[in-house]
């Protein structure tokens, strides 16, 4: 069955495009806190956070994580769901101390990928860590799948542990990263196919798969992310200008698939999150 409303998530930054290649990109608290304003207005319900630090480089640092939450938790009514891939190069120590900052979800993706030249690396003994720490830290996880082996230990992640902090299990379906599962209406199929049951589910699609992943995730009664980690082009020779002209286009071509965007509050009870604010 199809949900009602769309959830959007926004990922404005993540952890691979360089500032001084990209100036449209959000790095700086002031910047990143525009920017998911801005996404809010235009329809997001879910921030995926990413930070960096003083020289536009990714960081894990705790005190800017914490720093990071409070600023968005004051600024806007998103749901702040923070990194817990960071970037290939940082440890695993660094990725399970994001839980510190105390967000309201994070991500937690479910195996190792290729990644372009380099390798995510996630695994299993990493993977169980971090989600039993997320259900001790009531922290509730959006599993990302960038494969369909990672459908596989999603399922056993469930099997061996239980439910996620909130009771919920809602993916995000990464499609198109090279050396992952590629963006096309046959693999999202395939994946959709082998989720939980009781599970609902976003994709969104690097590069040029955004489109393509972006129409057949709300063909298929998915919900959507898109933002500047994921894609830098907003057509053909057209660079994004501001992500929150890719939330403005999701939120329209959900409007005309009549599911239009979900609130954050209604977001909030979709994935079992709590409210945290004062
Ligand atoms: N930056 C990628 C290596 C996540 O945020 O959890 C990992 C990533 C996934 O972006
Ligand atoms: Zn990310």
């Amino acid at each position: 069955m199809a949900a009602e409303s769309t959830l959007i998530t926004v990922a404005p930054t993540g952890a691979e495009a360089d500032k001084a290649a990209v100036p449209a990109l959000p790095v700086t608290l002031t910047e990143l806190v525009v920017t998911a304003k801005e996404c809010e207005a235009a329809g997001a319900a879910v921030i995926h956070v990413h930070i960096r630090d003083e020289a536009a480089r990714p960081t894990l640092d705790r005190g800017r994580l914490a720093d990071t939450v409070a600023a968005l938790r004051e600024g806007t009514g998103l749901i702040v769901q923070l990194s817990t891939g960071g970037a290939v190069t940082d440890s695993f120590a660094d990725r399970l101390a994001v839980l510190d900052a105390g967000p309201d979800a994070c991500s937690l993706t479910c195996g190792t990928v290729n990644f372009g030249d380099e390798v995510f690396a996630n695994p299993w003994p990493f993977i169980k860590d971090l989600y039993q720490l997320t259900q001790e830290r009531q922290v509730v996880p959006e599993f990302e799948l960038f494969d369909l082996g990672h459908v596989a230990t999603l399922h056993r992640l469930l099997g061996q542990f239980g439910p996620p902090a909130g009771g919920h299990v809602h993916c995000d379906l990464v499609m198109g990263v090279p050396g992952g599962m590629p963006g096309d209406v046959a693999t999202l199929a395939a994946a959709v196919a082998a989720l939980p049951p009781g599970a609902t589910w976003a994709a969104t699609g690097i590069g040029r798969t955004t489109l393509p992943v972006l129409f057949a995730a709300l063909a298929a009664g998915g919900h959507l992310r898109v933002g500047m980690e994921d894609t830098l082009s907003f057509a053909r020779g057209r660079p994004v200008g501001r992500n929150a002209e890719l939330v403005e286009r999701a939120s329209e071509l959900a409007r005309i698939a009549q599911r239009p965007p979900m609130s954050p509050a209604d977001a909030r009870l979709f994935l079992g999150i709590p409210d945290r604010r004062a």
